[in-house]
């Protein structure tokens, strides 16, 4: 059994493998009609309609794409340290990628969520999980900038994440690889039984989005992989996809794949959310970093938390429920109505779509299957909504128009593939270049898709691009959606591997975006808000140079009287009022990256100078025609040495 359980996976490789040949073949073949240039021509000047958030998987970054054109604008810095905005290097920011770990600065990040409101994206902040070291980003739209990061304790592999409800009541993390609750020494080959899942439901508080661990969920020790929640009819449901319901721990490509059926796993949060307001759940010590950027003070802090609440399923009778899919589902997704689920079974020839309707009326019968540790398991075909026969290979994610299609990717096919709701049958297919994972349309995690493009994500380019060594850079596909058969528009590179995207029409984001921060509301402890307040201070082998850049110098310019072996901390304030003004600063043999400061903003970095002698510093950004101007000096003088401290600007250091 195991032996041909092996062959055929090897057949699903070699598949794989052939059917990328092919499309290298077919890709040769078809140059693009001339208006697919011009709809993605977005000319000189204009806007695009629409911002794409990409993923930058093992970048653990999130990059911003304009959408037709696939122009780049940004790469947010999120879970990787980033030399360019010296995210993770300047003393503001470094207590962002704190963990209970320590300083972690990389992750694997994969599932960025648009904000909702009444289950309409509003543009406001933009969630991403990081898988590796399990934790949860908010990235403050207004600004572009990662402004929270939650650690997920009891978790491993945070997969399942991060979604949100559809009023951003809770930004959903599921856990990929089960572990001990809590952790502890133990043999591996136990894990059967005693491995468990979690999966974490995070409250966003309405005004600032706040996010803080509202309770964990302990699940059977299952790989949870993907989810979405249900919305519409099925708001206050969350659906999460599940492989290994083996419990195996080890050859899982065999091992996890032996089922013919795994689950869906629907939670009930809303039934739970009242067992917890009401008292329910136990308090489990836990220890896990909450990291927050307050905008005022322009840095960040981090706070290790102590204890979280979690909640055994059998607690809560009626609240969580298995529903069997077939096999080894990956995507979890929910049309926008709420009705239907729809998990992607990679192993499985056919796409299998739940129906929330049957889902409660089995419920209400209390007709199941049996049950999986006390979780009641519902018969297959008392869910079953339908099944779309055969649409491809290896199908991955599905994303909704609005107009009643669905689109699976099908990563071993590498093609999308679009199919009615509720017929259930295939009505168009375009190949991807090449082995295609997620996809995205606007809103698709909404009642309110944009349905007028659907990005395709790729693993592998080949022969799409100019060659850059052995490794080729991942890429996009944009395809237009409007009409009844897809078109391919545009391919355009990615930033790391992409896995989901967010996207999002460009009205609700740009009327919002700052231009500047208000020197006035400043209240970094370190900032000089004018020239007169720069100064230099020393407290033992501690330097403080409070220090201010407007176009086109650096306040004070010179100063001396610092020695070898002094730690000196630069806190530079950005005087600049205006747009699009900021100014760099870097230091000769520093330690760490450059600054780059916004208008009214202040940051830090720290400087150890370990020789004598009259060491430059000067600024980044080409900032004006006197841009090369914006230097200064600092004077290092031996550990003993009585050279006094002083510091000027425009006159000669006595
Ligand atoms: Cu969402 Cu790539 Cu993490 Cu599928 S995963 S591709
Ligand atoms: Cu400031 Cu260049």
């Amino acid at each position: 059994m195991k032996n041909i359980l092996k062959s055929s996976i090897a057949l699903l490789c070699a598949t794989a493998f052939l059917t990328s040949c092919n499309n290298t073949a077919n890709s040769n073949a078809g140059a693009l009609s001339s208006s697919a240039a011009e709809k993605v021509y977005v000319a000189p000047g204009e806007h695009d309609e629409f911002y794409a958030f990409i993923s930058g998987g093992f970048s653990g970054q999130l990059s911003v794409y304009g959408l037709p054109s696939g122009r780049l604008f940004k790469v947010i810095p999120v879970f990787s340290q980033d030399a360019e905005k010296a995210y993770g290097y300047n003393e503001e920011t470094k207590p962002m990628l704190n963990t209970s770990h320590g300083f972690v600065p990389w992750d694997d990040a994969h599932h960025p969520d648009i904000s909702q409101t009444n289950g309409v994206i509003d543009g406001r902040w933009v969630f991403i999980n990081g898988n590796n070291t399990p934790r949860i980003a908010k990235v403050d739209l207004s600004v572009f900038e990662t402004t929270e990061i939650i650690e997920i304790p009891n978790s491993a592999g945070n997969h399942s994440s991060s979604f949100v409800t559809e009023n951003s009541e809770y930004v959903v993390a599921g856990t990929r690889f089960s572990v001990p609750i809590p952790q502890k020494d133990m043999p591996i080959k136990d894990y059967k039984g005693n491995f468990k899942g979690s999966l974490t439901f995070i409250s966003v508080e309405p005004e600032h989005g706040h996010m803080d661990i509202k309770f964990q969920l302990i699940m059977p020790g299952f790989d949870y992989d993907l989810a979405h929640p249900g919305r519409g009819a099925s708001h206050g449901w969350f659906f999460f996809s599940t492989y290994n319901s083996e419990e195996a721990s080890t050859l899982m490509e065999v091992n996890a794949s032996q089922n013919d059926k795994d689950f869906i796993a629907a939670v009930n949060w809303k039934k739970i959310e009242e067992y917890v307001n009401n008292g329910g759940g136990t308090m489990m010590p836990a220890n896990y970093a909450h990291n927050v950027y307050d905008e005022a003070t322009h840095s960040a802090t981090s706070t290790m938390k102590k204890e979280v609440l979690v909640v055994n399923p059998s607690e809560v009778p009626g609240a969580v429920f298995l529903l069997p899919t077939p096999k080894s589902p990956h995507g979890c997704d929910v049309d926008p109505s709420g009705e239907y689920i729809v998990g992607n079974g990679k192993l499985s020839a056919n796409l299998t779509v739940h129906s929330f309707t049957k889902m409660l009326s089995a419920i209400e019968n209390k007709k199941f299957a049996g049950d999986a540790y006390g979780i009641p398991i519902i018969n297959f075909e008392d869910v079953l909504a339908g099944v779309v026969e055969q649409p491809g290979l290896g199908p991955l994610h599905t994303e909704f128009d609005g107009k009643g299609n669905a689109y699976t990717t099908f990563f071993i096919s590498s093609e999308v593939v679009k199919w009615k709701l509720g017929t259930w049958e295939v009505v168009d297919r375009q190949p991807c270049y090449y082995s295609v994972g997620h996809l995205m349309i606007p809103g698709g995690n909404s009642q309110k898709p944009f349905g007028k493009y659907v990005l395709a994500m790729n693993k592998i380019t080949k022969d799409r691009y100019l060659p850059t060594g052995p490794e080729v850079t991942q890429s996009a596909q944009l395809y237009d959606i409007s009409g009844e058969k897809m078109e391919l528009l545009l391919d355009f590179p990615t930033v790391g591997e992409p896995h989901y995207a967010a996207g999002c029409p460009a009205d609700l984001i740009k009327p919002r975006s700052k231009k500047i921060f208000n020197l006035e509301d400043n209240m970094h402890p370190y900032a000089a808000k004018s020239e007169a307040d720069t100064k230099v201070v020393r407290d033992g082998n501690v330097v403080h140079v409070y220090m201010t850049t407007i176009r086109s110098h650096f306040s004070p310019d010179n100063i001396e009287g610092i020695k070898v072996g002094d730690k000196v901390y630069f806190h530079i304030t950005n005087l600049e009022q205006d747009y699009d003004v900021p100014h760099g600063v870097s230091m000769i043999g520093a330690n760490t990256s450059e600054l780059l400061i916004m208008p009214g903003q202040t940051e830090t970095f720290l400087w150890e100078p370990k020789q004598v002698g009259v060491w430059p510093f000067y600024c980044t950004d080409f900032c004006s025609a006197l841009h090369q101007e914006m230097q200064g000096y600092v004077r290092v003088s031996s550990a003993n040495s009585n050279t006094p401290l002083k510091w000027s600007l425009g006159e000669d250091i006595e």
